[in-house]
């Protein structure tokens, strides 16, 4: 099926007293998560892939070891990352839900751990990628970082929480500082209801 950009679950402007901005949302939704949209179809349109679901595409193109992915898998990987994030995040971060709470003190010692290693996560990821928080296959809850589109669903974790540290993703709010962006990230911006949601999915 061919993919279609979702609508942000909020307004452009409602993030803005949270950190990010109503211009980044027009950027990054509107132009960058569209041309992942849009040269997805493009390069999708006529292959195997024609009839497949995003996830489908995401692993059956993704290489291990691959230095540069395909088009189609980067297109294909990109649409799902920004899917995912934009539900990530809201205007009204409140606390993290009691069940996920607990699982994250189980697994990374406490809450203020847990963001640490998640922001080393992301501002260590040499160049463009994501940070992430994944149920990995044998349950536990982990923090890894990935290179450009590669995410979650390329070693079979469910993926909890994610963070785009592509430089479209912070340049305009906070210019050169990656650190600064995730640590607003984790404090204002994430939607703990929605990965307290995908935990109780995983
Ligand atoms: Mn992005």
């Amino acid at each position: 099926m061919a993919f279609t950009l979702p609508d942000l679950p909020y307004s452009h402007d409602a993030l803005a007293d949270a950190g990010m901005s109503k211009e980044t949302l027009e950027y990054h939704h509107d132009i960058h998560h569209k041309a992942y949209v849009d040269n997805g179809n493009k390069l999708i349109d006529g292959t195997e892939w024609a009839g497949k679901s995003v996830e489908e595409i995401v692993k059956g193109t993704f290489q291990k070891g691959a230095v540069a992915q395909s088009g189609i898998f980067n297109n294909a990987s990109q649409h799902w990352n920004h899917s995912q994030f934009w539900e990530m995040m809201g205007p009204k971060s409140g606390a993290m839900p009691g069940e996920l709470e607990s699982r994250i003190k189980d697994a990374f010692g406490s809450v203020d751990e847990f963001k640490k290693k998640f922001s080393e996560a992301g501002a260590g990821q040499f160049g463009s990628g994501w940070a992430w928080l994944v149920v990995d296959t044998d349950g536990s809850l982990k923090v890894t970082k990935t290179e450009n589109g590669v995410n979650p669903l390329c070693y079979d974790q469910t993926t909890l929480l994610g963070c785009d540290v592509w430089e479209h993703s912070y340049y305009i709010d906070f210019r050169n500082k990656r650190p600064a962006y995730l640590e607003n990230f984790l404090n204002k911006l994430v939607n703990w209801e929605n990965v307290a949601e995908r935990l109780s999915n995983a």
